[in-house]
């Protein structure tokens, strides 16, 4: 059963889906300089803007301009949440001014505004796959320690001015991004110097986990932050939570598991969660030669800055194993080995409803502090019917499925506080920059060659989330 205040509703990020890219004072941002891409071209990331290319997050699904609109269609789902990002360059244009962009912070007064209108409670993520270019440019993003002081600057900014509209913060999102080499431009905006495909720049070891160091930094700075000044805040850290199996039961393939779990789920929020490096971390940075530059105030601000509750997004599950020969699969930010017993998505990801329960039971198990899943979804082509209706009856067979998984593990004895399913209206995708791949409930006549009304349309599963929320999940 899930508890009666449950936090149903969806999640956006502002630079797949606000567009007005350079309107209002906004500065340009990393995903600003990435082009479009496919499954089988990845996009590329370019210093200035090359007029041969599109760019999608410049428009986006024009939430800037359709932000009532849009909030009014989430009150008629009956949201109770809604997850959103800022836009750190819309506040601080290149990451580094003193005085913040009056109308940037003016822009979401107005959504939150609205959001409370209806009763819908924000949910904020601080940082989500987005910085100012600047400061990837000029300062290697969060390679740089000066990368901290600047984000935290951003960070005052907005839990002040918002202190009144927002209860509810993420800190980063999916940070364990950060370990992996589509992270290094994505997540730690590590771009000095670099033109050329998102996944094919490559960073050292030694920079990606010095990066992701300064971020744990920042998030438990952010929480003490919280912590001392707004103690009606609650701020949460958040995951791609990648489900991983062993292929078979050859104990060595069990070990390997528990070292992907060990090193690429609970790496990070171990230290967020726990407020320490975990004892696996020696071995596996002096496997990847990393030798930390950490300092005395590091180590007190991780230990004291410890987050409120665990959040994370979950698409998929992995197999991993000894054995090359097995059918290698794609997903979300990372693949693994092929899983039998599954199918998967028109791009390739897994779909394992029982995996949400799996790692919500881990999660638990190993923090017992208050978990939401804050992404889940279906990427799939959707196609609007002459009488405009579209009927995604996959994307309610995969929400069901895993909403029923959630259900029992909140029957297992899960503190789980809500969901948040990924690209509640259509927006650009993270990995290939395309608008065909399609999370919503409510369809954005947008297309990938840049044309398209903006038009907003119901889709079946509009209807049917509507109801799951009207009736807490008892009706799936
Ligand atoms: C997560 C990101 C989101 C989102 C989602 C779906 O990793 O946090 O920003 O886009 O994945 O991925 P995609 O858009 O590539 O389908």
């Amino acid at each position: 059963m899930f508890k009666e205040d449950f936090l149903w509703g969806g999640a956006t990020a502002a630079n797949q889906f606000e567009g007005a890219w350079n309107v209002d004072g906004k500065g340009p941002s990393i995903p600003d300089m990435c082009t479009n891409g496919s499954r089988e071209h990845s996009k590329l990331f370019t210093q200035t803007i090359n007029p041969e290319y599109l760019y999608p997050s410049h428009e986006a699904s024009d939430f800037y301009h359709h932000y009532k609109e849009d909030i009014a269609l989430l009150a008629e789902m009956g949201y109770r949440c809604f997850r959103m990002s800022i836009n750190w360059s819309r506040i601080f244009p290149t990451g580094m001014e003193k005085t913040p962009n009056e109308n940037g912070l003016a822009f979401y007064d107005k959504v939150f505004d609205e959001c409370r209108k209806y009763g819908i409670e924000p949910l904020v993520t601080l940082s989500h796959y987005e910085m100012p270019l600047a400061l990837g440019v000029e300062k290697d993003g969060w390679l740089s320690r000066e990368t901290i002081d600047c984000f935290m600057r951003y960070v005052e900014t907005v839990f002040e001015r918002y202190r009144d509209k927002v209860r509810y913060w993420i800190t980063f999102n999916e940070i364990n991004a950060g370990q992996m080499p589509i992270g290094d431009i994505i997540s730690t905006g590590m771009v000095k110097g670099y033109e050329g495909p998102i996944d094919g720049i490559r960073r050292t070891e030694q920079e990606r986990y010095q990066a992701l160091h300064h971020q744990f930094v920042a998030s438990a700075r952010t929480v003490r932050l919280a912590h001392r000044k707004y103690p009606q805040f609650r701020v949460g850290n958040m995951l791609t939570f990648i489900a991983c199996y062993p292929i078979n039961c050859d104990p060595d393939n069990i070990l390997l598991a528990n070292r992907y779990m060990q090193n690429m789920n609970w790496y990070c929020s171990d230290v967020q969660v726990k407020g320490a490096y975990p004892y696996y971390a020696t071995a596996m940075w002096r496997d990847k030669n990393v030798i930390l530059n950490v300092t005395s105030k590091d180590i007190e601000d991780i230990e004291k800055g410890t987050v409120d509750f665990m959040t994370f997004s979950y698409y998929m599950s992995i197999c991993v194993g000894k054995d090359g020969e097995k059918d290698k699969v794609s997903g979300n930010l990372t693949g693994g080995f092929k899983n039998p017993y599954l199918t998967a998505s028109d791009w390739g990801w897994q779909i394992d409803p029982v995996g949400i329960r799996y790692a919500l039971n881990a999660a638990y198990d190993r923090y017992h502090v208050p978990l939401m899943i804050v992404e889940n979804g279906l990427g799939a082509f959707d196609k609007v019917e002459a009488d405009g209706s579209i009927h995604d009856t996959y994307r309610i067979d995969y929400m069901r499925k895993h909403i029923e998984q959630m259900k029992l593990a909140t029957e297992d004895g899960v503190d789980l506080m809500g969901y948040t399913n990924w690209g509640c209206i259509d927006l650009v995708s993270l990995t290939t920059g395309e608008m065909r791949k399609r999370y919503g409930q409510v369809f954005v006549d947008k297309y990938d060659d840049g044309t398209g009304t903006m038009e907003r349309r119901r889709k079946d599963s509009f209807f049917w989330y509507r109801n799951v929320i009207r009736t807490n999940g008892m009706e799936l």
